[in-house]
Order: C-alpha cells, then sequence, then structure tokens
C-alpha cells in the first residue's frame, strides 16, 4: 500500500513537471523542475533565468545545493552540487534559502546552515563567492557572517537588495523576527547606519520568514511568508513603503493555499522582467503531507491600478515561455 502510494505521489510529481504546449504556446508548466525543492531565488543574469533552492530533504541530509538555469522559464537545465558541506567546514546540515548577488563580475552566494536553537552554536549566515552563476563556490569568509540571534532574528532567510544609490541591504530573519543590515559591496561585514547601529529590526505585522523586496515605481515592495512552512497555510503577505527602512505595514496577502491546486505555497522570491512580473515560490502538491515535499513552481504576478499586488492565481501550466534573448 506505502509502495502504492510513493508511486502515485513520484507520478504525479513527474507529470506536472511535463511543460504544457496550448494553442502552440509553451509554458513552464508547475513544478517547473523534478525534485523536491524549496525557497527558490530567482534572478536573471546576462542572458538567462536562474533559479538557487533549498534542497528540502530532512535536516541531516541538507548538506548540498544545486541550482537551475533556463534561457526561455521552460527549458530548465540542471547545475548539481554548486556548494556543500565540503567547503563550507564550518556547516553540518540545513543549507538553506539562498540568496545570490552579482557585483564586479563576482557572483555572492548567502546561504545559512545548522538551524541554530541559540547563541552557543555554531552555524548561521554564510557567504560564498564563485566567478560564474553555476559556481563552484568558495567559502568567502571560513566562518559565518551572521551568527548570534540580534533582535531576536535567527539567522536564516536573508535577501540582498541592491538599491538605485548602489547600496547593498541585507533582509534577513527567521523566528517572527526581521532585521536589515547595510552590507559592504565586498560583503565581508556591515557598514553602521547613521544612529551607529548595526541591526535594524523592521519586522511587520504577521511576519514570520522569508522576506523579500522590489522596488516598482519608486516605491518598495517588501514581502515575507507567514503560517509554519511545514504546514498547509503557509503564504506569502506584503507591504509597501516609500523608503528601504519602511514602515512595512502590513497590506494582506497575495500567495496562499488552493484546495484545487496545491497547499503550503510561500517563500518566494520575483523575477521582473521588463513589463512581466512573476513570482517563483515553492508549495506542497495535493497528494502530499510531508514536511519536505515542496516544489519549486512560477506564475504571473500583476498590479491593479493603484500598484496593490492582485492576489496571485497558482496554477498547474504555469507562465509562457518568455526567451531572454
Ligand atoms: O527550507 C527550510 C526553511 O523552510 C526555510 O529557511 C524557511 O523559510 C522555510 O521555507
Amino acid at each position: 500500500m506505502k509502495k502504492l502510494f510513493i508511486g502515485c505521489s513520484v507520478f504525479a510529481l513527474f507529470i506536472s513537471c511535463i511543460s504544457f504546449r496550448q494553442k502552440n504556446v509553451l509554458y513552464s508548466g508547475n513544478p517547473i523542475f523534478q525534485g523536491w525543492y524549496a525557497d527558490p531565488e530567482g534572478v536573471v543574469f546576462d542572458d538567462k533565468y536562474w533559479i538557487y533552492p533549498t534542497v528540502s530533504c530532512p535536516y541531516t541530509e541538507g548538506v548540498y545545493f544545486d541550482c537551475f538555469s533556463s534561457s526561455d522559464l521552460v527549458h530548465w537545465e540542471k547545475h548539481s552540487n554548486i556548494l556543500d558541506t565540503t567547503e563550507i567546514k564550518w556547516a553540518w546540515q540545513t543549507m538553506w534559502a539562498p540568496a545570490i548577488v552579482e557585483n564586479n563580475g563576482k557572483y555572492y552566494f548567502f546561504f545559512s546552515a545548522n538551524d541554530i536553537q541559540n547563541d552557543d552554536q555554531v552555524g548561521g549566515i554564510g557567504v560564498a563567492v564563485a566567478d560564474r552563476p553555476q559556481g563552484p563556490f568558495k567559502d568567502l569568509l571560513g566562518k559565518p557572517l551572521i551568527d548570534k540571534f540580534y533582535n531576536g532574528a535567527q539567522p536564516i532567510d536573508q535577501f540582498v537588495f541592491k538599491d538605485d544609490d548602489g547600496t547593498f541591504y541585507m533582509y534577513y530573519g527567521g523566528w517572527r523576527h526581521c532585521n536589515m543590515v547595510k552590507i559592504k559591496s565586498d560583503f565581508t561585514g556591515f557598514i553602521p547606519f547613521d544612529d551607529g547601529s548595526i541591526f535594524k529590526e523592521v519586522t511587520p505585522e504577521n511576519y514570520v520568514e522569508g522576506p523579500f523586496m522590489f522596488k516598482r515605481k519608486g516605491k518598495y515592495y517588501f514581502m515575507w511568508s507567514e503560517g509554519g512552512w511545514t504546514g498547509p497555510d503557509y503564504r506569502v503577505a506584503y507591504a509597501i513603503a516609500d523608503s528601504p527602512f519602511g514602515p512595512f505595514k502590513r497590506i494582506g496577502t497575495i500567495l496562499e493555499q488552493d484546495p484545487d491546486i496545491a497547499t503550503g505555497a510561500g517563500h518566494h522570491s520575483v523575477i521582473i522582467v521588463k513589463d512581466k512580473y512573476y513570482i517563483i515560490y515553492h508549495r506542497r502538491p495535493l497528494t502530499e503531507t510531508d514536511q519536505f515535499s515542496r516544489a519549486t513552481c512560477i506564475d504571473e504576478m500583476s498590479f491593479d491600478e493603484n500598484g496593490f499586488i492582485n492576489p496571485i492565481k497558482m496554477t498547474f501550466e504555469g507562465v509562457k515561455a518568455n526567451p531572454l534573448k
């Protein structure tokens, strides 16, 4: 019976990973690639889309990262083992939730490791560097960049945002607290804010983890995940602010479970290509309840005439092919 159930789950994942063709238009399909992958960070480097996810597996097996590239959002190439615990000597489990940024021709890959529970444990947020988006990445510091709880924020789930003036900010934090820091452009440490502080708490109402920021028409859209990632009610909410420092007043939920499609939809990122906004997120197929059964999906994001984000409709077909060349 158990074998049959596992067989059905794998079959369901396989079927939903096949790209769709409707009226001669190619769609990505959802999930967009096979395997259990969560917390996807989507970016564009040169003429390719890239996705850097967590390998969604039991804690002690989370010792490496893969990434995926595509030139059209439909056909994805897997790049295996771009970073692992043989390179990051201080990491031994739960390598989670990547973020990546390019600066001066180098690619800086941020991750968390070890899921630390207090300041006495080794781990936290680290950074690795490579000459190419697919690595191989090398530990930049030989130790974590943040290895303590500040303002109650667990050092996980970092996102690096480059503002129009060239300043890099990092937003991060689990355990219902979100901090921001101003990070040096070589990513070796932090620049104090004007008041001398390093870690500024910017936690919005209901925030749990997974912060993300993008800028549109001069406004700062700050997004995050709410609920518990192991359950069905994981979701994404957002705020709009006039500055990268907030205040981030919660506007509402824009991504959540759909009884016809999937549960546990959250920990997302956004890719912007010209006038198209794509939300990349993970969700749990309806056939699954295991906490690690999370698959990476993509859907379109749109705005109303006042600049508010319209609720996202999760789909099985995903998005239309959008070749970058
Ligand atoms: O994938 C591991 C953890 O699950 C992430 O750090 C959280 O954001 C949640 O998605």
